[in-house]
C-alpha cells in the first residue's frame, strides 16, 4: 500500500556506509510500495565543502556541519547514524530524547556498556512509539533470508554445526595506511566488531539460536601502519611506502573463536566456530556461512550472494549440494527487483532493510535486529575479547 505520508531523513556521516544508506533511501520507494515515503531531509558532516558535495552527489535536500543541528530540526524524524562506533551512543540518546526514530549502524557501540545504556533508552522510546533498528544489512541478502525460512521450517533438523568465516583482504600489504577502523577509540575493534559482528548476528538471527560462551583469539599482524593525511573508508589512500609516520594499530587484524549456542529453548545448542580476517589474501568480501543439520546443510557465500547450496540427507546419497539460484518470486524481497536469475548485489540488503524499516514504523512494531539484538552481540564482542586477553579461556557470554 502506498501512501505519500514522509519519512524525513537527517543522516549523520557520508562515507561508505553514507552512500550505501542514501542508495537505499533513495531506491527503496521506487521498488515496493511502502506505507511512508522516504525523504533524504538533509546529511552532516564535519566539513562544510566535503558534506555539501555529498549532499549533491547522494541526493539530500540539504547539509549541516554539526549532527547536533539534526536532531533540533523539526523536519526531520528518523536520524540514520553512519559514523565511526565512538559516536554512535551519543548521537542515539540525543536523537531518540528528541522523538526521532534512529537507523544505527553495526556494530551497535563500542562496549557492552555503551551497548546496554542505549538499549534502555531504545526501549523506553518504543513505549513512546519511537523506534530503533540496528543495521546487520546481511539479513535482508534473499539467500540469507531464505537460508532462515528454511531453518525454521525445519528443513535442516536440529543444527549441529555452525561454521562462519567473514574474510578479506584489504589489509594484507603492510603498508596499507592507518585508517579510523584501526584505531580503538574510534572503532571499538578490528576484524572481531567490523566483520565478525555480522557473522555473530546471522548466526544466531539464522539459527534462532543465541551464543553462550566462546574461546576466542585475537592476532594485530602489522603493529604499526603509515599515517595519512584525511584517510577515508577502507584502507584510506593507497601504499604510502616505507618512510611515512607510522602510527600504531590498537585492533584485532584477525579474530578466531569456537562457540557454544543455546539450543533456541531446545537443549540441542550447536556449536559453532568463527573466523573474521582482513588478511585473506584473494578474498574480497567472503562473508560465508555453513551450518549442519540432522536433515540437511547449507552453505552461503557472500561472494556468490545470489546462490544458497543445499544438501538434503533425503535425497538420494550421491545427490551431492545442489545450488539454488534465490531468484525466483517466492524467494525474500526478489519478486520486486527482477525476472529469475538477474541477480541482486550488496546495495539491494540495505534497501531492504529500508523497506523493513519503514514498514515496521507505518505498523507501530519494533524493528529487527532491536538494539536488545545488538547487544547480544555486544556481549558476544567483548566475550571473545575477554577470552583472548585470557589464554583463550572459555567465556561465558
Ligand atoms: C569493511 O570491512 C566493511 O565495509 C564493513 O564495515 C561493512 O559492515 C561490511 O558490510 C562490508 O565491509
Amino acid at each position: 500500500m502506498t501512501s505519500t505520508k514522509p519519512l524525513r531523513v537527517g543522516m549523520v556521516g557520508h562515507a561508505f556506509m553514507g552512500a550505501a544508506h542514501s542508495h537505499a533511501w533513495r531506491t527503496a520507494p521506487r521498488f515496493f510500495d511502502l506505507p511512508l515515503q522516504p525523504q533524504l531531509t538533509a546529511v552532516a558532516g564535519r566539513n562544510a565543502s566535503g558534506v555539501r558535495a555529498a549532499a549533491d552527489k547522494l541526493g539530500w535536500e540539504s547539509a549541516e556541519t554539526d549532527w547536533r543541528r539534526l536532531i533540533e530540526r523539526d523536519d526531520i524524524d528518523l536520524i540514520d547514524i553512519c559514523t565511526p562506533g565512538d559516536t554512535h551512543a551519543e548521537i542515539a540518546a540525543a536523537a531518540l530524547e528528541a522523538g526521532k526514530h534512529v537507523l544505527c549502524e553495526k556494530p551497535l557501540a563500542n562496549s557492552v556498556d555503551e551497548a546496554e545504556r542505549m538499549t534502555v533508552v531504545a526501549e523506553a522510546a518504543a513505549e513512546r512509539g519511537v523506534y530503533t533498528m540496528c543495521g546487520f544489512s546481511y539479513r535482508r541478502t534473499p539467500a540469507l533470508a531464505l537460508a532462515k525460512r528454511m531453518v525454521e521450517e525445519g528443513r535442516l533438523g536440529t543444527i549441529r554445526h555452525v561454521r562462519a568465516q567473514y574474510l578479506q583482504d584489504w589489509l594484507s600489504d603492510e603498508n596499507a595506511p592507518m585508517t579510523w577502523r584501526l584505531d580503538k577509540s574510534k572503532s571499538g575493534s578490528g576484524s572481531l566488531g567490523d566483520i565478525g559482528a555480522h557473522s555473530i548476528d546471522a548466526a544466531q538471527w539464522i539459527t534462532g539460536q543465541k551464543i553462550t560462551g566462546v574461546s576466542a583469539l585475537l592476532e594485530t599482524f602489522v603493529p604499526e601502519r603509515p599515517l595519512a593525511g584525511d584517510l577515508v573508508g577502507l584502507g584510506g589512500h593507497g601504499d604510502l611506502g616505507q618512510d611515512a609516520p607510522r602510527g600504531a594499530v590498537t585492533v584485532d587484524d584477525a579474530a578466531i573463536f569456537s562457540a557454544r549456542f543455546d539450543g533456541g529453548g531446545t537443549s540441542a545448542g550447536a556449536v559453532g566456530v568463527f573466523e573474521a580476517t582482513r588478511y585473506a589474501l584473494g578474498r574480497k568480501n567472503a562473508m560465508r556461512l555453513e551450518l549442519n543439520g540432522t536433515k540437511a546443510s547449507l552453505a552461503f557465500d557472500f561472494e556468490d550472494m545470489n546462490a544458497l547450496s543445499f544438501y538434503d540427507a533425503a535425497e538420494s546419497p550421491d545427490a551431492g549440494f545442489r545450488r539454488i539460484l534465490v531468484t525466483e518470486p517466492e524467494h525474500p524481497y526478489v519478486g520486486n527487483w527482477w525476472p529469475t536469475g538477474h541477480g541482486l548485489g550488496y546495495e539491494h540488503g540495505f534497501t531492504h532493510q529500508v523497506v523493513d524499516l519503514v514498514n515496521a514504523l507505518a505498523q507501530g512494531t519494533q524493528p529487527e535486529p532491536s538494539f536488545a539484538d545488538a547487544l547480544q552481540v555486544q556481549r558476544v564482542l567483548a566475550a571473545v575479547e575477554a577470552s583472548a586477553a585470557n589464554s583463550s579461556q572459555w567465556q561465558k557470554v
